[in-house]
This record gives C-alpha cells, structure tokens and sequence, in this order.
C-alpha cells in the first residue's frame, strides 16, 4: 500500500460525529471494571449520549481481561469500542480500534515510537484500526506521567503545549490528546486549550480531572471536541456529575 494510511470506519464514525458538535469517550479501566461490570458503565453511559467506549488503564492491563472487557462491552452497545494502550501487550482483538498514539513528551523512546514498533504487526493481525494521535501529558500527569516518565507541560506553557500538538499534526497524527491525568484534581486549564484548538486543524481531546457540567462547559467553550471521562462513572456512576457533563455535550450538539 502506498500514500497515506486510509481512515478507518471509526475515524469516519467520529469525522461525521465531530461534524454536527463536541463529542464524549466513556474511559473504562477493565482492571477495576471488568466484562459484565464495562458493558454495564458501557450501556449507561451510551444512554446518556457517550459516543465511543475507551478500554484502558495505566497499570498493566493483560491481553485476556482486555479481551474480555472488548467482546461484553461490544455486545452491549451500538458505539465504536476502542483500546486505549498502555503498550503492546493490552492490545486484544475485538475492540473496533485502537488509539495508536505517541507519548510525545515522554522522555523514554518506547512511549514515543519504540513500543509501536513491536505494537503495529500486533494491531495489523488482530485487525484493529489504528487511529494515530499524540498524546500530550500537561501537569499534574498523575500517574500516567509517572508511569509514561514524562516531563509534564507546565499548565501556563500555552507556547509549549502548542508547539508539541502542531508537530503531532505536521508528522500526521489525526487527533491530539491534553491529558491532565487520570483523577488530576483539576482539568487542563481553559487557555491551554484555547491555544491549541487556536492553532491546530486535528480535532482536540481533552481529559483527565473533568468531574461536572461546569468543567464540561469551560473545555468545551474553549474549543475541546472531544471530552474524555473515566473516574467520575468509576467512582459515582451516573449521579449528577456524569449528567451535567453529558447534558453541555449534548446543548452544543443542538440536542
Ligand atoms: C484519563 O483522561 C482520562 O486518561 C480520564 O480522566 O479519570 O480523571 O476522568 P479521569
């Protein structure tokens, strides 16, 4: 195959998706949430408006519960199921795809291109569509900027911030992703994401710390389109906060 890789099903899903408004992953750790206990956060979350079901976690997930978690939240819901690696060895078959990402501020060359190396025969054989993005840890990173040995964009280094999303978008990644870290007490901060919607045609994803409407609305009023949740429904399930998140997705929906 020559040119470009071509855009999968899911990346279409989420082109049409992105269309007509903001859009909302649901973040399922199958090590905390496994098979029945994902399709069951799965289902809920579809019910309410999520649109894509991220399998993921950053603590060492094997092949088999990744596996398992993929087939019980398949057959629980209509949207795309997509694996949210922490490496070559979460990938499982069938997830519809799988966040082919770049740590880009990692300063360990396997987070960055090393590990995907090993990945990329792996996702070709278990036929997963692999969506290409880089993945930008912003401060505090939590654990993921531990275990990623990341050095954390400072959260007032809009210059920063920016100049690592552009070259995700120069070396043709699809998507950029602003996490602040699983659990991060705040979400990235506004202007960070401003900055780099400002300057970036790829659609932004942001994550990490997003706990109420009101955080939803601040992200999205700077121009996220994509938000990611994961704590909020491990913790509370489908309370107040999840609610008010999905209900500033769906208003810039038009819904
Ligand atoms: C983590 O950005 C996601 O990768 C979700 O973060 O668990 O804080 O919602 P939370």
């Amino acid at each position: 195959m020559t040119g470009p890789a071509p855009v999968g099903r899911v990346e279409q899903y989420l082109a049409e998706a992105l269309g007509t408004g903001p859009v909302h992953f649901t973040l399922i750790d199958p090590d905390k949430s496994p098979d029945e206990k994902a399709a069951h956060i799965a289902r809920g979350a579809v019910n309410l408006g999520s649109q894509l079901i991220l399998l993921g976690g950053s603590t060492g997930i094997s092949r088999e519960v990744m596996g398992e978690a993929a087939k019980a939240v398949k057959a629980a819901v209509h949207v795309p199921v997509v694996i949210f690696p922490e490496g070559p060895g979460s990938l499982a078959p069938g997830a519809d795809a799988v966040l082919f990402m770049s740590l880009l501020n990692s300063r360990n060359l396997d987070l960055v291109i090393r590990a995907h190396a090993a990945a990329a025969p792996i996702v070709r054989s278990m036929a997963l569509e692999p969506i290409p993005m880089g993945y930008l840890v912003i401060a505090p990173g939590m654990r993921v900027g531990e275990v990623g040995q990341v050095d954390p964009v400072a959260r007032e280094d809009l210059r920063s911030a920016t100049g690592f999303a552009l070259a995700a978008q120069y070396l043709g990644m699809r998507f950029v992703y602003l996490e602040a870290g699983s659990g991060a007490p705040a979400p990235v901060p506004a202007p960070m994401v401003r900055a780099v919607r400002g300057a970036v045609g790829i659609p932004v994803i942001v994550g990490g710390g997003i706990r109420s409407g009101d955080d939803a609305r601040t992200l999205l009023d700077a121009g996220a389109q994509i938000l990611v949740t994961g704590t909020i429904t491990e913790e509370e399930g489908f309370g107040d906060g999840f609610r008010g998140i999905l209900e500033e997705v769906r208003r810039d929906r038009g819904l």
